[in-house]
């Protein structure tokens, strides 16, 4: 059996409510990918729905589990590593557990990665949106991607958005372990690095719907982690820390 070349990484704290329908439905695509689930010791037992996944399958299915709530960037870069440096993946996606990100996107966003190295499921492109999201979520992510456009110089439209595609060069050459975010705001610093670096950046439109099940783990302390994330970033621009490299040329590895 082949592996596949694209591997998407999907963290979760308790997802049990939602792991069991998203993994069907992403093996079910008409691509081929593989799954890994980076499950912080959720209490609800997804990590155990997910091991009976990878015993069955393991050439599409893999878990990582880590002792405790740790932060979703983090789980990201375990994710990748597992990817990279263990099942050789070309191109390594992102996504959420809880459906708000759709896997029906996934095949558009494929597609455009065959001429990006990056790519962003994005609700602020024509054609993308949310759906069901209360007034205030709203009102706080399009503040937070205005500061970040503002501060960081960030020029893709949706920049918190954490259905993604990278290509393997992109995450081969950026020194993941010195990425200061562990939350949500790791996303900006990640996207930052990818723009710094020359890499070139696609968007897909997606329409963004609210968790089906279970709550947000986002909370207040990581809305002001993530201020001083953009902060800091802007500091880096400024400084020129973090020389911006010339475009790269639209090389697709495959
Ligand atoms: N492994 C891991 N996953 C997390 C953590 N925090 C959030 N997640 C997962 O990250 C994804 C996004 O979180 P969610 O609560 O849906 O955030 P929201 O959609 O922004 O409200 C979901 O799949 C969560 O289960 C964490 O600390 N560790
Ligand atoms: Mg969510």
């Amino acid at each position: 059996m082949d592996i596949p070349e694209t591997w998407v990484v999907i963290p979760t704290y308790n997802e049990a409510d939602n792991i069991d329908a998203l993994i069907t439905q992403l093996l079910a695509l008409p691509v081929e990918i593989g799954v890994i689930v980076v499950d912080d010791g959720s209490p609800d037992g997804t990590g155990a729905l997910v091991d009976a996944w990878s015993a069955e399958q393991p050439h599409r299915v893999r878990a990582v589990h880590r002792a405790g709530k740790q932060g979703i960037g983090t789980a990201y870069i375990a994710g990748w590593k597992l990817a990279i440096n263990e099942l050789n993946a070309e191109r390594v996606m992102t996504m959420d557990a809880d459906f708000s990100h759709n896997p029906r996107y996934i095949p558009a966003m494929l597609a455009l990665s065959q001429t990006k190295h990056v790519v962003i499921g994005s609700r602020y492109v024509p054609g993308g949106g949310t759906l069901n999201w209360p007034l205030s979520r709203r009102l706080l992510s399009t503040v937070a991607n205005t500061v970040a456009h503002l501060l960081t110089g960030l020029k893709a439209k949706d920049t918190t958005a954490g259905f993604r595609v990278y290509h393997r060069a992109v995450l081969e050459s950026i020194p993941l372990d010195e990425i200061r975010s562990s939350g949500y705001s790791f996303l900006v610093e990640m996207l930052f690095f990818c723009q710094r670096r020359g890499w070139q950046i696609g968007e897909v439109p997606i329409m963004f719907e609210d968790r089906r099940h279970g709550t947000t783990k986002i909370s207040r302390n990581e809305i002001f982690k993530g201020m001083g994330t953009v902060f800091m970033l802007f500091g880096r621009r400024l400084r020129r820390s973090e020389p911006q490299r010339a475009p790269v040329p639209l090389a697709p590895t495959n």
